[in-house]
């Protein structure tokens, strides 16, 4: 399988309750490696722009605003098929609904507070990256 990145983002439930070490083993132990991370408090343009592809659902403007209540944690996964494994370990997007061994079914508040995000392809993956990273700033 080919070695891939993929954009990981912990989202403000998980830093305000300190977690983000606990989720970062998990992702760890999944044999994804951090090539790259950094804490930042994202602005409402920021946010509303890595969203902008949900602006058109009821849920958007929460979404935003509790995207920019506290710091999160962005960062970039590498290893084997890393989209999908990163997305597998996440878990489904409701923590409803998630395995039990996923960060969201053991970490996350609610639907929109679920902890984490993750790129879903790899087109996306390359668009995420680029809008929090420069090259130079990834180091495997
Ligand atoms: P994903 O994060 O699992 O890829 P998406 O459908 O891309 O899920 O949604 C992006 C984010 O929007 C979710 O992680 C979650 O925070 C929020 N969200 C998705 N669906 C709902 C909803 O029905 N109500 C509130 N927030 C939602």
């Amino acid at each position: 399988m080919a070695i891939e990145r993929t954009l990981s983002i912990l989202k403000p439930d998980a830093t305000r309750r300190n977690l983000t070490g606990k989720i970062n083993a998990l992702f760890e132990e999944a044999g994804l490696r951090i090539v790259a991370q950094k804490r930042i408090k994202l602005s409402d343009a920021q946010a509303g722009a890595f969203y902008e592809v949900h602006k058109a659902r009821p849920f958007y403007g929460s979404l935003v605003s509790s995207m920019t209540g506290a710091p999160v944690v962005v960062q970039v996964l590498e290893g084997e098929g890393a989209i999908l494994k990163h997305r597998d370990v996440m878990g489904a997007t409701d923590p409803k609904k998630a395995e039990p061994h996923t960060v969201r079914a053991q970490f996350a508040e609610s639907i929109e507070a679920n902890s984490v995000h993750g790129s879903d392809s790899a087109e996306n993956a390359a668009t995420e990256i680029a809008f929090f990273f420069a090259g130079t700033e990834i180091l495997p």
